[in-house]
């Protein structure tokens, strides 16, 4: 393809990366021949292994989607009453809670930023609160050290939904490390994909075994009858093949994504009307998704961007908008517009930038140039 062609192309938020046919061939030769396809073969044991080296955590369990890792996870913890939660994520993060008929109770984020404000979480704790479920929003880590420390004092659990976060670091230790219990997406959209699937991980032994049992209708590798009332949220021998070949590429993929991103940040890092949202010093990134704030008109000028990239073939993405608390869904729940200042400031003029792997730089100028002539025209 020549080079007027691609930068012609549409180019969307994301474009998964995708493992050469030729090793997806051979992978699938070795399911076909064993005839195993799903409820835990030679290709799912192989995924779990590796990705225990890759993410350094011994305790992890494969199932079929990220929020299939969420309604596992909280089924493991046998969680009860209300959860403390944000609405700054995507609705998986809340049905998951409604799905296990537990009360989300949400607080605002911190000021400026993407993830849960820990003063307000402590604020919102009544004799009712069981656990909190945070979120790793982008892939930056939440204030994990403050985030334990009210947890221990109030005896409560701690989930991470840490779907954006796959391979993040928090001064050099493994997010998963912290918590009862983290989930990632391996989603087609996500740094590393298996096209669906999703990640639970945990410090405790237990948590995992009652997980694997939980994805596969409660049963456990020796039991006759289930231990568990479970579910089917179990990752196929394709699926697990395809996360295999993409865990290979990984590094590399990661050091593609920052050099992207770097070049946004040269381009576009002082413009006037413009702000990135950036994870905190602490962290090792994945740069998973490329966030910023447009504007402080209430989203006026985010529309106008929007519409101007869309006019040139690009669809940036407002991830997370709306709040989940102004979602339709929730039309009839009590929590419904409730307000939370923050993150509606944020829900209202955030925009992620295309990031992906394979976007070439010349393809980021090209976005740069475009995001810079429309803030000339509007500010
Ligand atoms: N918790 C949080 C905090 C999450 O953000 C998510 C999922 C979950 C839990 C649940 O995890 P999963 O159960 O999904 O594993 C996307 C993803 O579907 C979703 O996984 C993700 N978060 C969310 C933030 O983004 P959409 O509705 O924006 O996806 P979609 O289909 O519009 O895709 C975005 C762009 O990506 C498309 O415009 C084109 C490109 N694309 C997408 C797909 C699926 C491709 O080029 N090829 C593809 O196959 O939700």
């Amino acid at each position: 393809m020549d080079d007027d062609k691609k930068i012609e192309q549409a180019i969307y938020v994301t474009r998964p990366v995708l493992p050469e046919l030729d090793d997806l061939n051979q992978l699938l030769g070795q399911v076909w021949e064993s005839r195993v396809l799903t409820n835990g073969g030679d290709q799912l044991n192989c995924f779990e292994r590796e990705l225990k080296d890759y993410l350094s955590s011994p305790l992890l369990c494969a199932v079929s989607s990220g929020h299939a890792a969420l309604e596992t996870a909280i089924r493991a913890l046998d969680l009860r009453g209300e959860v403390i939660t944000t609405p700054f994520t995507f609705p998986s993060t809340t049905h998951a809670l409604h799905q296990c008929n537990l009360q989300p109770v949400f607080c605002d984020v911190l000021p400026g930023q993407a993830n849960i404000d820990p003063d307000q979480i402590e604020r919102s704790i009544t004799a009712d609160t069981s656990a909190i479920l945070a979120v790793h929003v982008y892939g930056f880590p939440c204030d994990v050290a403050r985030i334990e420390a009210i947890a221990s004092r109030h005896k409560l659990k701690v989930i991470y939904d840490a779907a954006h976060a796959f391979g993040v670091t928090e001064n050099g230790v493994p997010i998963a490390s912290f918590g009862d219990a983290s989930i990632f997406s391996l989603h087609a959209t996500k740094v590393l994909h298996s096209i669906e699937g999703g990640l639970v991980l945990s410090p405790h032994a237990d948590l995992i075994e009652r997980v694997a049992s939980i994805r596969n209708f409660g049963y456990s590798d020796s039991s006759e009858s289930p231990l568990y009332i479970g579910t089917n949220a179990k990752l196929s021998e394709l699926h697990a093949a395809v996360g295999r070949l993409n865990l290979k590429t990984i590094d590399a993929n990661i050091v593609s994504r920052k050099a992207i991103y770097t070049r946004y940040v040269e381009h576009l890092g002082r413009s006037e009307g413009l702000q990135f949202l950036v994870p905190p010093e602490s962290c090792g990134w994945n740069y998973a998704y490329c966030p910023m704030i447009v504007g402080n008109d209430g989203g006026q000028l985010r529309e106008r961007l929007s519409e101007v990239l869309a006019a040139h073939g690009i669809y940036p993405r407002k991830y997370f908008y709306p709040l989940v608390t102004e979602m339709d869904c929730y039309r009839d729940h009590g929590f419904y517009l409730q307000s939370f200042p923050e993150a509606k400031k944020l829900s209202d003029t955030v925009l992620c930038l295309p990031i992906y792997p394979e976007l070439e730089l010349q393809q980021v100028d090209r976005i740069c140039d475009i995001v810079s002539a429309t803030l000339k025209d509007a500010i």
